[in-house]
């Protein structure tokens, strides 16, 4: 028919990092519903269905235009029966019932108050849940027993470590990453990684990837960077796990999952608000009852810093640039179709028994056999 040659027809690769996803998502009201079906997923401990909705949601991310017809979705990747459900609905009734009745869930809203709190993952979100706690006030009447973290996380700076940190807020921190690492290792490099790499206008924290051209000189940069930054009061909360790497049984080879063992620090930054003098905003007290964001002169803002040594900068950069999506899909793309195995460490060649070095990104998109996805296109 008519009405048929004017449809588009979508065609995209099945792995993530065989297509360009820019920030620019043409089916945002497809792709947040399938998103949240994904949090609801992984917070219930589903992770398979998780991926599942993730994959269904990257897939329309990269559509040049919105879907209009469920007839355009045909020969798509990774489009389930479930999430194609999802999408039908919505196209046909202007919403889905099942994404509905999960937001407004008691379930799904305490699992996100509660895993909204630094430190709180989804197991203990869930164990918490089951003893009937599901907010932030029942949570502190329990009598539990936080850790750390979760003390800062719920007590000091709740409001503020959920709301989004803009790029200017991570340029501002990143000239002060800057400053403490060249003070304690000149020529030491810091460079921006995670969502704004890709160019996100805003995220839920800042990551900072630390080199040093010369390979061992990052050693034990860390600690010294934690104290700068502590001495001069820049830090409300750290914790710095060491480098784990060459400790690992295995020696370097093949390190089994995703989960990397470079030095690093999950720490919680005192931003400085950049505005001239007095307050202006009217606040009372927050829900929670910490003193609102407008009565003091700062803010708090989650900071992820990652130390590499440079021989493996380029998989680090590559493995912390993200999104959480496209970094699976890369390493599924890896093991499925050429037998290798890649960590945020290095690139290992089953059939060869071999490392295979890489000083860019573009050499270890090379490797792959994939054409190179520049970080502004790895939003998936
Ligand atoms: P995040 O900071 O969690 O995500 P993001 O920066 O993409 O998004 P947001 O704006 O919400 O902050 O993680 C950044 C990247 O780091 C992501 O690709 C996964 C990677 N990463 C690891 O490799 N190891 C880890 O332990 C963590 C937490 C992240
Ligand atoms: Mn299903
Ligand atoms: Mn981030
Ligand atoms: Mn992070």
């Amino acid at each position: 028919t008519g009405q048929d040659k004017e449809m588009a027809v979508f065609s995209v690769p099945s792995y993530a990092c065989q297509r360009r996803t820019t920030l620019d998502n043409q089916n945002t009201t497809l792709t947040d519903a399938l998103s949240l079906l994904a949090e609801n997923a992984e917070l219930s401990d589903e992770d398979g269905r998780g991926v599942a909705f993730r994959r269904a949601a990257a897939v329309l991310k990269a559509l040049p235009k919105p879907v209009t017809d469920m007839a355009q979705l045909r020969g798509l990747p990774c489009l389930g029966e479930h999430s194609l459900r999802v999408i039908r609905d919505i196209l046909e009734n202007g919403m889905s019932s099942e994404v509905e009745s999960t937001k407004q869930s008691e379930r799904y809203k305490a699992l996100k108050v509660l895993t909204g709190i630094f430190g709180v993952g989804a197991k203990t979100a869930d164990r918490w849940i089951r003893e009937g706690i599901h907010t932030l006030h029942q949570l502190r009447d329990s009598g539990h027993t936080l850790n750390r973290a979760q003390q800062a996380g719920v007590f000091l700076h709740y409001d503020d470590l959920n709301r989004p940190v803009s790029k200017a807020d991570a340029d501002i921190i990143g000239e002060t990453v800057g400053k403490a690492v060249d003070a304690v290792l000149p020529g030491a490099q810091v460079t921006l990684i995670g969502g704004f790499r890709r160019g996100k206008l805003t995220g839920h924290d800042v990551d900072f990837l630390i080199t040093h051209p010369e390979e061992g000189r990052e050693e034990g940069l860390m600690p010294k960077v934690v104290s700068w930054l502590e001495s001069r009061g820049f830090l409300l909360y750290q914790k710095t796990t060491r480098n784990s790497y060459l400790e690992c049984k295995d020696g370097p080879a093949r390190p089994p999952s995703n989960i990397d063992r470079f030095e690093r620090c999950l720490s919680i930054f005192k931003l400085a608000n950049e505005e001239t003098g007095g307050t202006t905003q009217l606040e009372t007290l927050t829900e929670n009852g910490t003193e609102p964001a407008g009565h003091r002169p700062w803010r708090a803002v989650r900071v992820d810093l990652v130390v590499s040594p440079v021989s493996q900068f380029a998989f680090a950069l590559l493995g912390w640039t993200g999104s959480k999506l496209f970094e699976r899909e890369l390493r599924r793309w890896a093991g499925y179709e050429k037998a290798m195995s890649l960590s945020s460490h290095a690139l290992y060649d089953n059939k060869q028994s071999r490392y295979l070095r890489a000083t860019s990104e573009e050499e270890i998109f090379a490797h792959l056999g994939l054409e190179y996805i520049p970080p502004s296109e790895r939003n998936a």
